[in-house]
C-alpha cells in the first residue's frame, strides 16, 4: 500500500486522469453504437444477404489436408472472411509465426515465421514476399515488440533483431539481419536457462527453468526515461530511487523481479519461514502482466485501468507483483493467459464432473469492449474474474477444455480445444475471426471449416460447418489477420 501511495507522485496522477479518460471517451463511443450491438440477430440477417457471397476455391489448390497456411483477416490490398490458402506457404511447416501488430512502418502488414528448421522469416503480406532474416539460430520462440525481434535459440540465448520490421526497405537485397545477444550475465549466477519470452508494448518478461522471472524495458525511445514504467509493467517497485540509476531503465537488460521469488509460509507450529517461489507460467498484455505459480497462485502487476489485473479501481497501477485473493473462483488457478488490456485465468479444483474429468473454469477479466471477455456483454470495464460460460460449458459438460490459446491478438481471441474444435470471439472489423462475417462477438462461437478446391458450396451448409483443427494444424491470431499453419 505505502509504495503504491509513493509510486503514484503527481505526474503519474495526471496519466491516470488522462487515461482513465480516454477508457471513458470509449465507453461512451461503445455506448453510441449499442443498438448495433445488442440486436446481433437482426444484423446477422442484414448481414447474411451481403457477405454470404463464398468464394469458389480452384480445383487446382491444394486440399487443406496439405501442409501450408491459411490467412484470414484484412490486408490493405484484400479482406478475407474465410481462410484462404497462401501459395507461397505450400508444403512448409513452421515452428510459429507472430504478425506485427504495431505497424509504424510503410511497408504494409507484416509477420515473422520461424521455419521448421528454426529460421526466421519475414512475410510481407501486401507484397507477397517471404525473406529470409536469420538463418542458423535454431529458433524455438519469437516476440516482437518496439519494432524489435526478441528471439530464443535452442542453446537459449536471446537474440535481439532490430529494424527488421521498420526500416529495412523489401527491395532490399540483403535481408538478412545483424542481430545482437541479450546480455545474460544475471542468469549465470545459478546457471539458469530461458524457459519462456513474453512481450507487451515496452517490456519483456522472461520465465527461466528455475522458476525465475526476469525484466526489461524494449523502449529505446531516449526522451522516454520515466515513462518506461508508467505501469509499472515492468514489476520492478524501487524505480523511483532508482531514477539516477543510468541503467535501471535501459533497453534491453535485464532485471530481476525479486519480489516473486519469495514467499513466508508458516507451518502447523505457527513458525514463518521464506521460501522460494517457483513461478510456471508468465503472460504479459500490452502494459500488464500475469504469472502463475507451482501454489497455483497468480500474482499481477502493470496497468489495471480496464480492471485487467483484477483488482479494484483503487488499483490504477501496480509498480510490483500483488497476489490475486484467493476465493472459491481463484482457489486453483492452472493458466493464465492475457491479450491488450485484458486477461484470462483457468482454475481447477478438486472436483470431477460426472464424466470423471476435473472440473476446469474459465474467468475473463479487463477490457472487453469489443466482446473480447467472452462473457456476453461489451463492456470497456470489469475487474471482478467472471466465467466465461460457453468455455466453461464445454468444458465440463463436453468434456472438451482449451488445448491451446492464441493470445497475440489486441482484442480477440482464437482458442483451439482438446477435439481441435475452434472457438473465436472479440473484435471482428477485419474478418480476423474467420466466421465468414465482420461482426464481434462476445460469446464463444465456432466458425465454418476450411472451404474445399473445386467444390461449391452453399452459404448454408458453409455456415453450419464447424472448423476442426487437425492434429498438427495451429490457429494464430494478431490484430488484423489470423491464420492456420501445420505445426513443424
Ligand atoms: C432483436 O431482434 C429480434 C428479432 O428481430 C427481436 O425479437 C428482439 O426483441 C430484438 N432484441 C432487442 C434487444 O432489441
Ligand atoms: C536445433 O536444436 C535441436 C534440439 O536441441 C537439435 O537436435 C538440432 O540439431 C538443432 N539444429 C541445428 C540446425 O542446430
Ligand atoms: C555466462 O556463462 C556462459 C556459459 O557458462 C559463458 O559462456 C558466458 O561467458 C558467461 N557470461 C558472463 C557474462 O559471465
Ligand atoms: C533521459 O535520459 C537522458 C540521459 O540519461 C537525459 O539526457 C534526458 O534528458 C532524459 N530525458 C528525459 C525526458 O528525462
Ligand atoms: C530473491 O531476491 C533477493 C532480493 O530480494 C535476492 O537477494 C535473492 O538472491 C533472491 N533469491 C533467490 C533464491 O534467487
Ligand atoms: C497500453 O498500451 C497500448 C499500446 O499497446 C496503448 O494503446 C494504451 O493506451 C496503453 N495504456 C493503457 C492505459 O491501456
Ligand atoms: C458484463 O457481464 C458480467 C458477467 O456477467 C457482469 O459482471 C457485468 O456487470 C456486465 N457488465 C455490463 C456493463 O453489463
Ligand atoms: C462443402 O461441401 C462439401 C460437399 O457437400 C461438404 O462435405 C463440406 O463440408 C462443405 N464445406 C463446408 C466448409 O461447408
Ligand atoms: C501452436 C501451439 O502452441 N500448439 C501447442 C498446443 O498445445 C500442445 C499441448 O499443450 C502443444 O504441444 C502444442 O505445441
Amino acid at each position: 500500500m505505502s509504495t503504491i501511495s509513493s509510486f503514484l507522485n503527481k505526474t503519474l496522477l495526471v496519466i491516470a486522469i488522462t487515461a482513465i479518460s480516454v477508457v471513458a471517451y470509449y465507453k461512451y463511443d461503445q455506448q453510441s453504437n449499442t443498438w448495433v450491438d445488442i440486436n446481433d440477430s437482426k444484423k446477422k440477417k442484414r448481414k447474411n444477404g451481403i457477405s454470404s457471397a463464398i468464394p469458389d476455391i480452384p480445383e487446382t489448390e491444394l486440399p487443406p489436408t496439405t501442409p501450408g497456411l491459411y490467412i484470414c483477416g484484412a490486408t490493405d490490398k484484400n479482406t478475407y472472411l474465410f481462410p484462404r490458402r497462401v501459395e507461397l506457404f505450400d508444403g512448409m511447416k513452421l515452428r510459429g509465426i507472430q504478425f506485427d501488430n504495431d505497424r509504424k512502418n510503410s511497408f504494409g502488414h507484416q509477420a515473422i515465421v520461424i521455419d521448421s528448421k528454426g529460421n526466421l522469416l519475414r512475410w510481407s503480406i501486401e507484397s507477397n514476399m517471404l525473406t529470409p532474416v536469420l538463418e542458423r539460430q535454431n529458433v524455438t520462440q519469437i516476440r516482437l515488440s518496439n519494432g524489435k525481434i526478441y528471439a530464443l535459440n535452442k542453446k537459449n540465448k536471446l537474440l535481439i533483431i532490430p529494424n527488421v520490421l521498420s526500416t529495412t526497405s523489401l527491395e532490399d537485397n540483403n535481408q538478412m539481419q545483424t542481430y545482437e545477444f541479450l546480455d545474460l550475465s544475471i542468469l549465470n549466477k545459478s546457471n539458469e536457462k530461458i524457459i519462456q519470452i513474453d512481450s507487451g508494448k515496452d517490456h519483456l518478461i522472461v520465465l527461466t527453468n528455475k522458476n525465475k522471472v526476469y525484466s526489461a524495458s524494449t523502449n529505446t525511445n531516449p526522451n522516454w526515461n520515466k515513462s518506461k514504467n508508467y505501469f509499472g509493467q515492468l514489476g520492478l517497485p524501487d524505480f523511483s530511487e532508482n531514477e539516477d540509476d543510468k541503467d535501471f531503465f535501459k533497453p534491453d537488460k535485464l532485471f530481476e523481479i525479486e519480489l516473486l521469488n519469495k514467499t513466508i509460509k508458516t507451518d502447523k507450529k505457527g513458525n514463518q519461514k521464506l521460501i522460494t517461489r517457483k513461478i510456471q507460467k508468465i503472460s504479459c498484455g500490452n502494459n500488464h502482466t500475469l504469472v502463475r505459480d507451482s501454489n497455483d497462485d497468480v500474482f499481477v502487476f502493470g496497468c489495471n485501468l480496464n480492471g485487467q489485473l483484477g483488482l479494484d479501481s483503487k488499483y490504477p497501477f501496480v509498480p510490483y507483483p500483488l497476489k490475486l485473493e484467493k476465493n472459491e473462483v481463484t482457489s486453483k488457478s492452472i493458466d493464465v493467459n492475457c491479450i491488450g488490456d485484458s486477461s484470462f485465468i483457468t482454475t481447477t479444483s478438486d472436483k470431477t464432473t460426472d464424466k470423471n474429468v476435473k472440473v476446469e473454469n474459465y474467468f475473463a477479466f479487463g477490457n472487453g469492449q469489443y466482446g473480447e471477455l467472452g462473457i456476453g456483454n461489451y463492456t470497456s470495464y470489469q475487474n471482478i474474474l467472471s466465467p466465461v460460460n460457453v468455455l466453461n460449458k464445454n468444458a465440463n459438460e463436453l468434456n472438451d477444455p482449451i488445448q491451446n490459446w492464441s493470445v497475440n491478438g489486441i482484442d480477440n481471441v482464437i482458442c483451439t480445444l482438446h477435439s481441435g474444435k475452434v472457438l473465436v470471439w472479440g473484435q471482428n472489423i477485419n474478418g480476423q475471426l474467420a466466421t465468414g462475417k465482420k461482426i464481434k462477438l462476445s460469446i464463444p462461437s465456432t466458425i465454418p471449416g476450411l472451404l474445399m478446391p473445386g467444390i461449391k458450396n452453399n452459404s448454408k451448409s458453409v455456415y453450419k460447418s464447424e472448423l476442426n483443427l487437425l492434429p498438427h494444424q495451429c490457429i494464430e491470431t494478431s490484430k488484423d489477420i489470423s491464420c492456420i499453419f501445420w505445426k513443424a
